[in-house]
C-alpha cells in the first residue's frame, strides 16, 4: 500500500485530523486513506476514456490515436463532459421534482406535519408567473403553482417559465443561441441521446447543448427547488448555529441527517421537538435528542432551524468514528457507500428512507409524505432504542459559531429595511470601490486535496481584497468552521473597505446562502444587482467571479456551466476532466479552450480549470479589476477605505476612559 498522506495533510481541521488519528488506530479505512491508496487513473480523469459502447472501452493515449468509431480526442471528452452535466442537472432537478409534488400534497392536505410557513413568499412567487393571488387561499395558489412547476419538468415544447426570472437580455442571448430549455427533462434525455454511440460528434455543438441542460437545472429544477423549500420551510434570514463534529453530545441522542431534501430533515426537527420523542429519550437515559447534520441537508436545517452542522462531506464518516452517532439518517445524494461497513465497527445505524436509495447492509425506512411526522418520530426512536449500544466515544472538543440565513430576500432587505429594501446600497459600495467585487465560492469537498484548505484559503485571501464572499454547499460549511460566517467576530480577517460595509450593514464578510440547490439565490443576487443599475445590465458585466476549489460532483459541472450560460467567470480547481491529450504538448485541449475563449465569446462567461490556489485568486482579482475598469468604475484602491466606521469605533470603546477621550476630543478631560 502506497505511503498516505498524514492527518494534518489530508485535513485542514482539526477536528477532523483528530478523527483521522483515530481511524489509524483502529485500523478503519476512510475517503482520505481510500484516496492515498487508490490513485486516480490518469487516462480517465483526464477525459482521455470513452466506454460509451461495447467496441471500447478506448483509450486514447498515442498522438492522433482514435477510438474504434474513428472519434477523436475533443469528442470523447465533451461526450464525457456533457454526461456528467446531464447527470449534475437531473439529480438538481429531481431533487427540484419531488419538493413539487410535496407544495401539491401539502397544499391537499395529504403530508402529515407539513404546514406552508411562508405564505408571502408562495404569493410573491405565484405572481412571477401571473397565478392569481388576490382573494384566494394558500392552498389554492399553491395548488397552482405545484401544477405550474410540475409542469416544467415534462413539457415538450416551449420554454421552462422559471427562467423569466432572469434578465431580459440575458433571455435574448438564450434564445437567439437557441438554448432555451424546453422541459428540464427532455433536455437531460437529449443530451444523453446525443452522446449515444454515432450520434453528436462536434465538441461545440455537443457543449452548446450542455449549456442547455444546465439552465434547465440552475434556473429551473433548482430555483424551483429553493423556492418551495422557502415556502414550506421558511424563507431564510440570519440566526445563530454551530458547526463542527463538536456538536455532537456525550449525553444525548445523536442523530444526524445526512443528504440533500429537506422534506425529511425539517420533519425530524419538528419530531424532535415533540413531548412523545422527548420522553422517549429520557425513558433511555439520555438527555433528549440532538440533531445534527451533514452536507446540504445540514445547510437546509442549518440556516432554517438553526439546527447544527456536524459537518461537510468528508466528515460524513468522521462522524461516526466518534462512536457517538446513534443514527444516521439519509436520503439522496452525495452519500457514502463507505457508511455501512464502517457504522458495523460501531453502534451506529444507517438509515435509508428515499425510495430512490438503498445501500447493501443499510435499514430502509421509506419516507412517505402522508405519513411524514409519524415516520420521522419511528426513525428517531429506532435511534434512541440504539443509544444504549454505545461503546466508547470521542467526540471531538471543535466547534464554531456562525450566522447563517442569507436568502436573497434577506440580502435585499438589510440593504435597505422594510420600506427601503433594495440592492442599491450594495451597488454603490462596489461602485464606489469599497467592495472590490463578489465572488460565490461553492462546491465540494474532494479527499484528493487537502480537506477545506483551499477553500478557506481562497476565501480568507479573497476577503483581504475587499471582495463580499457568498458561499453555499460544503464550501459554506468549511468556511463556518473556520469562523468566516460570524458577525463582526470574522471582521478582523478582512480588507479596510468591505469591513466598513460589513459593520455598518451588521453582516458577516461570508454570506452563506445555502445549499447546493441554492446556487440559484447567487443567481438571483446577481440579477437583481444588474437589474438595480450601474454595474451593467447583466451578470457577464458585474465583477463577479464563481469558484469551486474543492469540486467532486457532477452537480458542481452543471453548477460551473449555468454560471457561465448566464455570464459570470468560473474557476476549478483539483481534477480537469477536459485536460488530456496524447502525446500532450503544453498548451490547453480544444475543449479546454472551447470552454474558456469560446464560451466567454458567446456567453461572458467562462470556465477554467486552475490547480494553484494563488494563480486561482490572481485570476479572480484580474477578472474583477477588469469588469470594475469595463464599467469605468474607479481602480480599486486599498488604502481609500477603512478609516471611518465602526472599527475605529471598536478600537476606541478597547481604551481606557481617559485614553478614549483623548483619542476622540484630542484631551483627556471631560
Ligand atoms: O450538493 S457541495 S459534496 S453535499 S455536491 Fe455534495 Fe458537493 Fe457537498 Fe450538497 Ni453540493
Amino acid at each position: 500500500m502506497p505511503k498516505g498522506r498524514t492527518p494534518e495533510e489530508q485535513s485542514a481541521d482539526p477536528a477532523a485530523q483528530e478523527m483521522l488519528i483515530r481511524a489509524e488506530m483502529l485500523g478503519i479505512d476512510t475517503a482520505f486513506s481510500r484516496a492515498d491508496a487508490n490513485p486516480p487513473c490518469n487516462i480517465g480523469a483526464a477525459g482521455m476514456c470513452c466506454k460509451l459502447c461495447g467496441m471500447g472501452p478506448c483509450r486514447l493515449t498515442k498522438d492522433g490515436q482514435r477510438g474504434v468509431c474513428g472519434a477523436t480526442i475533443d469528442t470523447i471528452q465533451a461526450r464525457n463532459l456533457i454526461r456528467a452535466i446531464a447527470a449534475g442537472s437531473a439529480a438538481h432537478s429531481d431533487h427540484g421534482r419531488d419538493m413539487a409534488f410535496t407544495l401539491k400534497a401539502v397544499a391537499n392536505h395529504e403530508a402529515e406535519g407539513f404546514v406552508i410557513r411562508d405564505v408571502a413568499k408562495l404569493r410573491r412567487v405565484a405572481a412571477f408567473y401571473e397565478i392569481p393571488i388576490e382573494g384566494r387561499s394558500p392552498d389554492e395558489i399553491a395548488n397552482q403553482l405545484a401544477d405550474l412547476f410540475i409542469s416544467q419538468f415534462g413539457q415538450q415544447r416551449g420554454e421552462v417559465v422559471t427562467l423569466i426570472r432572469a434578465t431580459e437580455r440575458r433571455r435574448a442571448l438564450w434564445r437567439e443561441q437557441g438554448v432555451m430549455p424546453r422541459g428540464i427533462d427532455r433536455e437531460v434525455v437529449e443530451a444523453l441521446h446525443r452522446t449515444h454511440i454515432g450520434d453528436d460528434q462536434e465538441p461545440e455543438h455537443i457543449l452548446h447543448h450542455a449549456v442547455r441542460t444546465s439552465l434547465a437545472d440552475g434556473w429551473g429544477g433548482s430555483l424551483i427547488a429553493t423556492d418551495i423549500s422557502d415556502i414550506l420551510f421558511g424563507t431564510p434570514a440570519p440566526l445563530v448555529g454551530q458547526a463542527n463534529l463538536g456538536v455532537l453530545k456525550e449525553d444525548m441522542v445523536n442523530v444526524v441527517v445526512h443528504g440533500h431534501e429537506p422534506t425529511l430533515s425539517e420533519m425530524m426537527v419538528a419530531a424532535s421537538q415533540t413531548r412523545e420523542v422527548t420522553e422517549y429519550a429520557e425513558a433511555a437515559g439520555a438527555g433528549g435528542v440532538n440533531l445534527s447534520g451533514i452536507c446540504c441537508t445540514a445547510n437546509e436545517i442549518l440556516m432554517r432551524q438553526g439546527i447544527p452542522a456536524a459537518g461537510n462531506f468528508l466528515q460524513q464518516e468522521l462522524a461516526i468514528l466518534t462512536g457517538a452517532v446513534d443514527a444516521m439518517v439519509v436520503d439522496v445524494q452525495c452519500i457514502m457507500q463507505a457508511l455501512v461497513s464502517l457504522a458495523e465497527r460501531f453502534h451506529t445505524k444507517i438509515i435509508t428512507t428515499s425510495s430512490k436509495v438503498r445501500i447493501t447492509g443499510a435499514m430502509h425506512v421509506q419516507f412517505e409524505e402522508h405519513r411524514a411526522l409519524t415516520i420521522a418520530k419511528d426513525i428517531l426512536k429506532l435511534a434512541i432504542d440504539n443509544y444504549k449500544n454505545r461503546g466508547e466515544t470521542q467526540i471531538p472538543d471543535v466547534r464554531e459559531d456562525l450566522i447563517p440565513g442569507f436568502s436573497h430576500e434577506y440580502v435585499n432587505y438589510m440593504l435597505g429595511g422594510s420600506y427601503r429594501a433594495s440592492f442599491r446600497p450594495l451597488n454603490d459600495a462596489i461602485m464606489a470601490g469599497r467592495i472590490r467585487g463578489v465572488a460565490g465560492i461553492v462546491g465540494c469537498n474532494n479527499p484528493r486535496s487537502r480537506h477545506d484548505f483551499m477553500h478557506t484559503y481562497v476565501t480568507e485571501a479573497l476577503l483581504k481584497q475587499d471582495v463580499l464572499v457568498a458561499e453555499t454547499g460544503c464550501g459554506a460549511i468549511a468556511s463556518a468552521k473556520r469562523g468566516f460566517l460570524l458577525g463582526e467576530a470574522g471582521l478582523d480577517q478582512v480588507g479596510p473597505g468591505l469591513r466598513e460595509v460589513c459593520e455598518t450593514i451588521g453582516i458577516p464578510p461570508v454570506l452563506h446562502m445555502g445549499s447546493c440547490v441554492d446556487n440559484s439565490r447567487i443567481l438571483t443576487v446577481l440579477t437583481q444587482m444588474a437589474q438595480e443599475g450601474g454595474l451593467g445590465d447583466d451578470i457577464d458585466q458585474i465583477p463577479a467571479v464563481g469558484l469551486a476549489p474543492e469540486w467532486m460532483s457532477e452537480k458542481a459541472l452543471s453548477i460551473a456551466t449555468y454560471f457561465v450560460a448566464s455570464g459570470a467567470y468560473v474557476i476549478f480547481a483539483g481534477a480537469n476532466p477536459v485536460s488530456g491529450m496524447p502525446g500532450r504538448v503544453p498548451e490547453s485541449t480544444r475543449v479546454e479552450k472551447y470552454l474558456s475563449s469560446g464560451w466567454e465569446e458567446r456567453w461572458g462567461g467562462k470556465l477554467e480549470f486552475v490547480d494553484d490556489p494563488d494563480e486561482m485568486i490572481r485570476r479572480a482579482l484580474e477578472h474583477i479589476d477588469k469588469k470594475r475598469a469595463a464599467l469605468g468604475l474607479p481602480e480599486y484602491d486599498p488604502n481609500r477605505f477603512g478609516a471611518s466606521g465602526d472599527g475605529r469605533t471598536r478600537e476606541l470603546e478597547a481604551l481606557p476612559m481617559l485614553e478614549r477621550r483623548a483619542a476622540i476630543y484630542g484631551r483627556s478631560g471631560g
